[in-house]
């Protein structure tokens, strides 16, 4: 057969234009400031490096991330980047996608999976560690006593279930501790204000403590406890994670007490381990975002500074 003469040390075909890097890339979708933030950072730092980015949104809807998986293979994209909404059912794409050879990247949350060889690395914070610095900052704050009133980030989703788990481990040393009501309100600051309106309902005067598995779900219950004039911040404390701006107002005002950062800015660093792959080195599994945590007391001179 014939064989091309660059093989055959021939002079090898003229290199055509360099194509542009492509990579597909799903996102849960808009249902939080945090959110949003993240969005911006990834598509925005693949705006300026020139990546053809295929952006799909999936309206908080796990089908919709396996619809927009299967045409980013169909597409032969590069890379995947999957920002994955709960954290089970993944199996079957990610079968395709290594079969396509196309290296998937998780952003920001976790899945479950028999084969971790479905994924090449997990870029995201540590939810467990979230959980247990606002547990250690309540347990502080109210000298281990408090009946705690949760609202829940969306059903199934890593930072939701690993949140809780490491908030119910760092209160379990307090016995005066208790968490008295647990619901979800899915990240959303309507769901928030209308889960602490049915909280408040049932348990006005027992309500001490609110902790929220993020910060549009705390502001919807700090309107809903202003409404119920309850005092959010003194009265009631309320602790809750991610650091966005709107948290960052709401200390300022005294309503918000404190939050625990979790970084959404992700784009240089996605980008960055990209170009590692492309260039052979090998990743972590698990590239950690760092967190802090921020108190209404320091919240003013911090603000400025915020990024997101
Ligand atoms: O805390 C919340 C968003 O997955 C870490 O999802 C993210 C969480 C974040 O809706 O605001």
């Amino acid at each position: 057969e014939n064989k091309a003469p660059a093989a055959e040390g021939g002079t090898a075909a003229a290199p055509s234009a360099e194509k542009k890097l492509s990579v597909g890339f799903s996102q849960v979708g808009a249902e939080s400031a945090w959110r949003t933030a993240e969005t911006k950072s990834i598509r925005g730092e693949a705006e300026k490096r020139g990546v053809d980015l295929k952006f799909a949104d999936a309206q908080g809807k796990q089908a919709q991330q396996i619809q927009a998986l299967t045409s980013f293979i169909a597409q032969k994209v590069d890379f995947i980047v999957l920002a994955p909404v709960v954290e089970t059912g993944w199996e079957v794409v990610l079968r395709q996608a290594k079969e396509a050879n196309i290296p998937v990247i998780l952003v920001d949350r976790g899945i479950k999976v028999s084969d971790d060889s479905l994924y090449t690395t997990l870029i995201a914070s540590d939810f467990v560690a979230e959980g247990r610095m606002a547990a250690e900052w309540l347990a502080k704050q109210t000298n281990g006593k408090a009946n705690i009133y949760e609202l829940q980030g969306s059903t199934g989703a890593a930072p939701a279930i690993d949140r809780k788990k490491g908030f119910e481990e760092g209160i379990q040393q307090y016995p005066e501790m208790k968490i008295v009501k647990s619901q979800s309100a899915d990240f959303t600051r309507a769901k928030g204000k209308e889960v602490m309106e049915a909280f408040i309902k049932s348990d006005r005067d027992q309500i001490q403590a609110v902790y929220a598995h993020n910060d549009d779900m705390a502001l919807g219950a700090i309107q809903a406890l202003d409404e119920a004039g309850m005092k959010p911040g003194e009265q009631v404390t309320v602790i809750s994670v991610d650091a966005v701006k709107g948290a960052f107002e709401a200390m300022v005002a005294g309503k918000l007490n404190a939050t625990v950062e979790c970084n959404p800015l992700m784009g240089p660093l996605v980008f960055d381990t990209i170009n590692k792959l492309r260039a052979g080195e090998k990743v972590e599994k698990f590239i950690q975002s760092k967190d802090q945590l921020f108190e209404k007391t320091s919240a003013a001179q911090v603000i400025g500074s915020r990024e997101y």
